[in-house]
């Protein structure tokens, strides 16, 4: 490992299901000075696990307990060591290069720095047409609903400091798990600075995602979480009074 560029460890989170094929290409795009990568294995039937611990001897393997992108990034979440957490995708679509200017976004005062495909400078070669247009409208209603200014929802490249794994409190299993980390971390009040990205077209094989049985999965993910925030600050008083 190279010598740090940045005061604060890192750990990369790399959700995998039946990716064998692409990890060579994913892999090779960390950056050396990475502290731990953290493999999540979605119980898959090729040989993710034993390609993944060839090319990385120095990998953290996490075999997940449920079913789901969300539940295989929680769980490596919870496993991370590092101060800054990263997560990933294992299909060639995220660049591993592109991490540095992650990781410099929450150096530089951000408490969540969340990738972009439509911010200046960002794009994708992977959006369908249609994926594109349920995202933008889910955007949309996130940012009415939440008084937030994002431009790109439901993107799997972002990066927060470990931290604040606590007011996050994730508890989802699907592709949800963006949206639900983004409402939650501007609920918190969190910083969040958006940074642009380019997602690549996956390498092998095809996505796991369904575009209308998961964007449903997001539609119910943001109308649930408005009534989070007073959900927790009523049961909060009912603690404060009890005392
Ligand atoms: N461990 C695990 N990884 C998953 C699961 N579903 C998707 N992934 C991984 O999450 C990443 C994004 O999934 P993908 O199918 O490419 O969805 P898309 O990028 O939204 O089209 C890839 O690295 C997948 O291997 C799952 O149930 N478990
Ligand atoms: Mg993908």
């Amino acid at each position: 490992m190279n010598k740090q560029p940045f005061a604060a460890s890192v750990s990369v989170i790399v959700p995998a299901m039946n990716e064998a094929e692409n990890l060579p290409h994913v892999f090779a795009t960390l950056p050396d000075w990475i502290d731990e990568v953290i493999l999540v294995d979605g119980n898959s039937t090729d040989d993710t696990i034993a390609v993944a611990r060839r090319l990385r001897p120095d990998l953290r393997v996490v075999v997940q307990t449920r079913r789901g992108k969300g539940n295989a990034l929680i769980e490596g979440f919870q496993a991370a060591r590092g101060d800054i957490i990263v997560m990933i995708d294992a299909d060639g679509s995220t660049d591993g290069r592109e991490i540095r200017s992650f990781v410099a976004t929450l150096i530089n005062g951000a408490d969540f720095a969340k990738g972009s495909r439509y911010a200046p400078g960002g794009g994708s070669d992977d959006l369908s047409p249609i994926r594109s247009l349920g995202n933008k409208v889910l955007t949309g209603i996130t940012n009415i609903l939440y008084r937030t200014r994002y431009t790109d929802l439901c993107y799997g490249y972002n990066a927060f400091w470990a931290r604040h794994l606590d007011v996050l409190d994730l508890d989802c299993d699907g592709f949800e798990i963006e949206t639900l980390m983004n409402v939650r971390a501007a609920q918190a009040g969190l910083v969040i600075r958006e940074v642009p990205s380019h997602e690549r077209s996956r390498i092998h094989g095809v996505s796991n995602l369904h575009a209308v049985r998961d964007g449903w999965r997001v539609l119910r993910t943001i109308w649930r979480e408005r009534t989070r925030g007073t959900a927790v600050t009523a049961q909060a008083a009912q603690v404060a009074l009890a005392k």
